[in-house]
């Protein structure tokens, strides 16, 4: 018996029925990706003009003539050059909105070191005054240091050797007799003068402190200049040369003009590279026939203390204003000797 196939149905059916509707599947995905990706390419449109609209309105709009600008200068940054290099930064303000930039810039162009160029750098120059008159041979007012060594030499100039002792009193060497300050402030006493009793005597106290700022200070230029003698030691970065002076200097002079040397030390700085400049006084703090200055300086102070005068003794208070006016001109005045109202107003007022 055969079946007469009487479906009336528009539907394909078998392979052909299969085949269509793949092809209806694969144009669904297809609409569907180009949708998708008008929509992605939308969204990033949009974000491109949000993100330029920004820009627009910050750092853009500071080019406006509206615009507020503060420029600071600054160095060079981390790791360049600050010679040569150095930046800015520029703060733009506008309406609610504000913007910087910074920039790099080239302070002065780079040139080569030249040998004319090679100076030698600046040092202090240290001129010491030293008082070398029989007077320093009296009482400083100070006693020797207890546990110290002293070293007496064959001319009996005695110096501070060292803050320690290793011997009991005293030991006689060819170098000279050494001794311990306990031994020396009983059998070494200097003599009593202008109501001082110590029993270290002016000259070693001022040469124990010069030879001790001589040995710790470096990069500095000493010299030497005496109360009667002028100028001992010029200015040398070692202190070999003012050493060796010192060694052989004896307080013999019968004068001590200290006013009138400190006028005459001050003039002593004429090589520029010697800054700062500063004059130290190593005295026994008693003018001796001193005060025959320009009368313009006696009294350079204005304190009107009658004895800034030229005296022919002992009593002429100039010292202080002399130093006064080395500060004037750029020395400072230091002083090493005994505490009296003199070498104190000399210290403070230089
Ligand atoms: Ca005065």
């Amino acid at each position: 018996m055969r079946f007469q196939n009487t479906c009336t149905s528009a539907f394909p059916s078998g392979e052909r029925g299969f085949i269509l509707a793949l092809c209806l599947v694969f144009l669904t995905a297809t609409i569907a990706l180009t949708l998708a990706a008008a929509s992605l390419a939308l969204v990033h449109l949009k974000s491109a003009g949000a993100f330029a609209d920004i820009l627009g309105r910050t750092l853009l709009a500071g080019e406006g003539d509206d615009a507020k600008r503060t420029s600071t200068f600054l160095g060079a940054p981390e790791g360049w050059d600050h010679i040569h290099f150095s930046s800015v930064l520029v703060e733009t303000r506008t309406e609610g909105a504000c913007a910087y930039s910074m920039r790099v810039m080239q302070s002065q162009p780079c040139s080569p070191i030249l040998p004319m160029d090679l100076v030698p750098a600046r040092s202090p120059g240290i001129l010491v005054l030293l008082d070398d008159s029989q007077l320093m041979r009296i009482s400083s007012g100070f006693d020797y240091e207890p546990q110290a060594l002293y070293l007496k030499n064959a001319a009996g100039q005695i110096v501070r050797v060292s803050g320690c002792s290793e011997i009991a009193s005293s030991l006689a060497t060819t170098a000279g007799t050494f001794f311990r300050g306990d031994f020396g402030n009983s059998h070494e006493r200097a003599p009593t003068g202008s109501s001082r009793t110590g029993a270290m005597s002016c000259w070693t106290f001022a040469l124990s402190n010069v030879y001790h700022l001589l040995a710790g200070l470096d990069h500095a230029c000493f010299g030497l200049e005496s109360t009667s003698g002028g100028l001992r030691a010029p200015f040398s970065p070692s202190p070999g040369p003012i050493t060796r002076v010192l060694a052989s200097a004896c307080p013999t002079a019968p004068e001590a003009p200290l006013a009138e040397a400190l006028f005459r030390a001050i003039d002593r700085f004429n090589d520029p590279r010697l800054e700062p400049r500063h004059i130290v006084v190593a005295t026994a703090g008693i003018p001796l026939s001193d005060g025959d200055l320009p009368g313009w300086l006696r009294d350079y102070d204005r304190d009107g203390d009658p004895m800034d005068t030229a005296v022919e003794g002992e009593g002429s208070h100039c010292l202080d204003d002399v130093a006064a006016y080395a500060r004037s001109r750029g020395v400072r005045v230091h002083v090493i000797g005994p505490d009296t109202p003199l070498l104190r107003a000399a210290a403070s007022k230089g």
